[in-house]
């Protein structure tokens, strides 16, 4: 209770007001009526213990603002009854123990869903790649001293532009035409390319077209008849394996010493998917 209601249950019990027993056999309580005590079972044991030393007879209660004697009874004022009612209902809903903090629920945490969105490592750039920068960013090697990469003296046409590389079109000739890559951490990584096969052989192991990652074959093609093309066909090569590593890629052919093949490449590009 707070101050005030502790100021006011003292007013109450005054002794002069509230008698200290109450025979609550002829107490009736009703809201909106009188609270009604007999008048000996009102007076206090210190008033009968003064009335006893000094002698004198009981005298008629003292009335105040809050007793009034009617019918021979003092009855207690409706104003007393109210604030006893009041005073109970103030008490009764302070005997509830307070709702502390840590008796709340924790508020609700807002938790947002965001989507999760990959996005794949960012696969290197082929210079290049379509060779129509000519002898630009890549190792153009012949044993025969010839440029690889071309745009005339062929009778195909290049996949893109107006340039190819050329490999083989002489006997015993060996070309090499190579570039390097940092590989990111992560694949998918392929490799794709274009190619094209012209050739007399019929034996598929003479003349041969190798693609290399460093000093591994990962690739190759049998320069003959029976593999030759019409039109360009899709290469792809999986290097998921060299992730994460600087890898020297080259196209590689090589012809023995009689019936020329060729092998042609173009557009050569790394790509996610294979
Ligand atoms: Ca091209
Ligand atoms: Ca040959």
């Amino acid at each position: 209770m707070n101050p005030t209601q502790i100021a006011l249950v003292q007013h109450v019990l005054e002794e002069e007001v509230m008698p200290t027993t109450i025979d609550h056999t002829e107490r009736t309580i009703a809201v909106g009526q009188l609270e009604t005590f007999s008048y000996n079972q009102h007076r206090s044991p210190r008033t009968h213990a003064a009335e006893a030393a000094s002698g004198d007879s009981p005298q008629p209660p003292r009335l105040n603002a809050l007793w009034v004697q009617k019918d021979g009874r003092l009855q207690m004022r409706w104003t007393l009854s109210l604030a006893l009612l009041t005073l109970c209902a103030l008490c009764l809903s302070f005997s509830h123990a307070p709702v502390m903090a840590q008796d709340l629920e924790p508020a609700a945490t807002t938790r947002v869903f965001l989507p999760l969105v990959t996005k794949a490592a960012a696969l290197p750039l082929v210079a290049n790649g379509d060779f129509e920068q000519g002898r630009v960013a890549w190792e153009d090697v012949s044993k025969s001293g010839l440029p690889l990469i071309k745009n005339t003296g062929f009778s195909l046409t290049p996949h893109s532009g107006q340039y190819l590389a050329w490999l083989g079109g002489l006997n015993d000739e060996d070309g090499i035409l190579a570039q390097t890559f940092a590989l990111p951490a992560t694949g998918p990584i392929y490799l794709h390319y274009v190619y094209q096969v012209r050739s007399n052989e019929a034996n598929c192991t003479f003349d041969v077209a190798r693609v290399f990652v460093n000093a591994t074959r990962v690739s190759e093609t049998g320069l003959c008849i029976t593999n030759e093309t019409t039109d360009w066909k899709s290469g792809s090569i999986n290097l998921g394996a060299y992730a994460g590593q600087t890898v020297r890629i080259a196209f590689y052919a090589i012809t023995d010493e009689s019936v020329i093949s060729n092998f042609y490449v173009d557009d050569v590009a790394f790509q996610a998917t294979p």
